[in-house]
């Protein structure tokens, strides 16, 4: 006899039951196994953030300028697990399944977005184990982006586990047209109408002419010799904040009303 409260599943191999016990410990086991990821998702993050501060600092420049990131829902993480027939363990998940984590690393111009690619999968705890390179050659409805799959160490309290996290970088332009291209792909189910492939692939191309120009733009600004004479206007500025905020705090200390700042 079953108790009440287990679970029968139909596998092709007859039905199975499994007690409450167990599964308590199949839950226990899927959210440790997708916390993996969130712990990824955060090393990869840090190292983000650190680039994108230290880029300010240095250069005042910030080449980064939007980062999103999720784990796979397990509803989407298990019918990916049934499209691609992989194995329902969780190994074999971890080694066929790359994106459960992913970040979205948005920039302002390519060449940012290579930058920053050449500066995270340099680092000597990063591995690399998947390049797609869709900026240098679009995918053929106009998709681009550059994919990277690298593998960041955590350190739990059972050790060290490599987790696996997909990285996108992509400009403003390919974002906006990738979430439209998104979007129309699942309203028609996959199926979408020609004409509007045909419309996606010119806005892309539109998308891409506008990044060159943005950049080409963006360099030549940055080119251009410094304003001698706004800097020097500056500085009198500075010069003359710097007398005021002296008079005044002589003034609270009781050196008299002096404000000759001028
Ligand atoms: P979601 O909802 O963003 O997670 P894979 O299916 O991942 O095992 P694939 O397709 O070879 O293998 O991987 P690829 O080419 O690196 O693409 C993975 C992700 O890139 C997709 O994840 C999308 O986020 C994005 N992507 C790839 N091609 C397109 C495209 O044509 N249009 C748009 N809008 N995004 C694309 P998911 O899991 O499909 O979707």
């Amino acid at each position: 006899s079953t108790d009440a409260r287990e679970l029968l599943v139909t596998t092709d191999e007859g039905v199975e039951s499994f007690s409450p016990d167990q599964l308590r410990a199949m839950r226990d086991e899927f959210q440790r196994f997708l916390l993996e990821y969130q712990f990824g998702l955060r090393e990869v993050e840090t190292k983000l953030g650190i680039l994108r501060d230290e880029f300010l600092q240095m250069h005042d420049y910030n080449p980064i300028e939007h980062v999103s990131s999720r784990v796979k829902t397990a509803d989407s993480l298990v019918e990916k697990v049934i499209r691609k027939g992989v194995e329902p363990n969780f190994d074999a998940i971890r080694g066929a399944i790359t994106d459960i984590a992913g970040i979205r690393v948005t920039t302002s111009f390519s060449k940012d977005a290579y930058r920053l690619f050449d500066l995270l999968t340099a680092q000597d705890d990063i591995t690399v184990r998947a390049v797609k390179d869709y900026i240098a050659e679009p995918k053929e409805n106009g998709y681009k982006s550059l994919h990277v799959i690298v593998e960041v160490p955590v350190f739990l309290s059972t050790g060290r586990v490599d987790v696996a996290v997909e990285v996108q970088f992509r400009t403003i332009a390919m974002d906006f047209w990738a979430s439209l291209e998104h979007k129309i792909y699942y309203k028609y189910d996959g199926a979408v109408p020609d004409g509007l492939l045909a419309e996606l692939r010119e806005a892309a191309q539109v998308a891409t002419t506008l990044d060159l120009r943005m950049e080409a733009l963006h360099d030549q600004v940055r080119a251009l010799p410094r304003d001698e004479e706004a800097d020097a206007a500056r500085e009198v500025t500075a010069d003359k904040a710097r007398t005021l905020l002296e008079a005044l705090q002589r003034y609270n200390t009781g050196g008299g009303p002096t404000l000759d700042a001028g």
